[in-house]
């Protein structure tokens, strides 16, 4: 019986120069496109080392956010969902994913009103929180349930605390009993059920990481947050992120995987 994070495939889209104008939340510089590059190349390589096969979609120079395939589109074995992001400057990136998700997957869904970033989805065993957000309001967050659980797949709703720009973000799944997640998030009660882990003080820019089959890719600037996450059943892959933290990556949002 494969676990929610067993996977086989995945879709990335590389980086073109103008990722270096990507959005970020608090401002500040430009991360630089080679540093940009190497880190996206090693994220790839993490991915392909964990047993995926990557299919890497070329630069979309008009859409800088473009990299983070996530947030357009979920995937699942039995169907893909195109999203419609909050950003305004994102709006058109799913009609770029359009022709490589029809290749992979029978049905090709889409959203039909609303906005809903695929940041703030974080799949569970058993459900699915749709975290609302600047990115994801109501109105796409339950279009967006309704389509889950037409797929026979339970979706809940959930507020996320201010001040993250996605529920994952701050939260992420370790295995199929536990949760990484923000002492805000943590606090809300969403992950009734599951045993949290509350990310160390001072490493909360961390909390996005990815589990992948025997995996898991952490942030490589985050000692504590090892230690915590070390004996959950997977080996951890500490990655560079600090030029894509610079235009708020996470390791979930830079590909799509099932
Ligand atoms: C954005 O603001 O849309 C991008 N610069 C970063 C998106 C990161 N996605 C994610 O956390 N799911």
């Amino acid at each position: 019986m494969p676990r929610i994070f067993d996977f086989t495939q995945a879709i990335m889209r590389r980086p073109g120069p103008s990722v270096v104008k990507g959005l970020r939340a608090g401002g500040g510089a430009d991360p630089s496109f080679d540093g940009v590059l190497r880190e996206h190349s090693a994220y790839a390589a993490a991915l392909a080392a964990a047993g995926l096969g990557v299919t890497m979609l070329g630069p979309l120079e008009d859409y800088p956010d473009a990299i983070f395939v996530e947030d357009p589109a979920l995937v699942f074995p039995e169907a893909a969902i195109l999203l419609n992001p909050g950003a305004p400057s994102r709006a058109g990136e799913g009609a770029y994913l359009r022709p490589a998700l029809a290749a992979q997957f029978n049905q090709v869904l889409e959203l039909g009103e609303g906005h809903a970033d695929g940041g703030d989805v974080l799949v569970l065993p058993g459900r699915i929180l749709i975290g609302l957000s600047a990115r994801t309001d109501r109105t796409g967050a339950e279009a967006l349930a309704g389509l889950l659980e037409g797929l026979g797949r339970p979706a809940q709703v959930v507020e996320t605390p201010r001040g993250v720009l996605h529920q994952k973000t701050a939260s992420s799944l370790i295995d199929e009993e536990t949760v990484l997640a923000s002492p805000a998030l943590a606090a809300t009660g969403v992950f009734a059920g599951l045993r949290v882990l509350e990310v160390p003080p001072g490493e909360e820019a961390g909390a996005n990481v990815l589990r992948i089959n025997d995996v898991l890719i952490v942030g490589a600037g985050y000692p504590r947050l090892h230690d915590l996450l070390d004996g959950y059943g997977a080996r951890l892959v500490p990655l560079e992120n600090t030029e894509i933290a610079k235009i708020d990556a996470g390791f979930t949002c830079m590909s799509l995987r099932w």
